[in-house]
């Protein structure tokens, strides 16, 4: 361990200051992320919820893409995966060594795209892995080419007229295929978003947490939200939190809440999660087996 991580360790310890430096791969910096970018705040958003638990045990999973970068900056185990195949790496690392907290950060493109069958086979199988996915509605690092997530109607270097097709409901799609934990939040709603990590990761079973999150270089260029900050402003006045629905809905029925981006926790199950599955699994066999020689 570097001096500079002993010396953030120690200064945390004294509670100096709020930081996190110590949880960062200072030596990678610059990041590559654009001014206005939305990814950072989602990490800070990671560091603060992982800052209390052990490090060693803390392994980040991302597969390509911006936000495929994120593994690279955090001191914490981290592996890059090939693009679409963050979940079935995290998968084996949480099976082969299931005390790990396996964390997978990637794009919405990475997940629901490339990677969408094996984000809807892990919530069915209930993989004990914590994923928290960027949703930019575009692929950023290749250009800004449409996504599944992209919004129905918005520009894109190829819908110059409008994305004809209707976007994935991440949430439904993982909701439905079972998932244990399932959240939607925006970079607006930073504590929520550490506060849902946080959570996430004492639960067992398969985790998932969507981040509406701003990429004003490849689409709020074209959507008329040029500057991370009037995104922001977008999600703060355009969120629903999922409790308040009811009571608008009988105010303002013609408000029209398909516009609206609905935040806030839409599973939270028990389900046991793979890991037990398997462990009770091998638990029973052995006892067939003794019953068996005793027989
Ligand atoms: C097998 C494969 N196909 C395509 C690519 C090209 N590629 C790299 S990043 C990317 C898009 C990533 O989009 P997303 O996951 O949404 O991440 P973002 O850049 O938006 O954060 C694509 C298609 C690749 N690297 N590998
Ligand atoms: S292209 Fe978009 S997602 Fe990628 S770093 Fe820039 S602002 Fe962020």
């Amino acid at each position: 361990m570097e001096i500079y991580h002993v010396l953030m360790i120690y200064l945390k310890k004294l509670g100096v200051f709020e930081m996190y430096s110590d949880l960062i791969r200072s030596d990678r910096l610059p990041h590559i992320w654009c001014r206005g970018c939305g990814i950072g705040t989602v990490l800070k958003c990671l560091l603060r919820a992982i800052s209390d638990r052990d490090s060693d045990k803390t392994v980040l999973v991302s597969g390509i893409g911006c936000t495929g970068r994120t593994g690279g900056y955090v001191f914490a185990d981290s592996i890059h995966t090939p693009h679409g195949r963050a979940i079935p790496i995290a998968t084996g690392i949480k099976l082969s060594n299931p005390e790990l907290d396996v964390i997978v950060f990637s794009g919405d493109g990475d997940l629901a795209a490339i990677g969408g069958n094996h984000l809807i086979h892990a919530a069915r199988k209930n993989i004990d892995v914590t994923c928290i996915c960027i949703n930019n509605g575009i692929f950023a690092m290749t250009g800004g080419q449409m996504a599944p997530t992209t919004p129905s109607g918005a520009i894109t270097k190829t819908t110059p007229y409008g994305n004809t097709a209707a976007e994935f409901d991440m949430v439904k799609l993982v909701d439905a295929a079972g998932a244990n934990y399932v959240a939607r939040w925006t970079t607006y709603h930073a504590n929520d978003i550490t506060k849902s990590i946080k959570k996430a990761l004492d639960k067992e079973g398969f985790r998932f947490i969507e981040v509406l999150t701003q990429c004003p270089t490849v689409f709020g260029v074209y959507n008329l939200m040029p500057e991370g900050y009037e995104a922001m402003k977008w999600f703060r006045e355009n969120s629903v939190r999922k409790e308040k629905i009811k009571e608008m809905e009988e105010e303002k029925p013609f408000l029209g809440l398909e516009e609206r981006i609905i935040i806030g926790e839409f599973a939270d199950r028990d389900r046991h999660g793979l890991v037990r599955e398997f462990r009770e699994r091998i638990q029973m066999l052995r006892w067939m087996e003794i019953a068996k020689k005793r027989g």
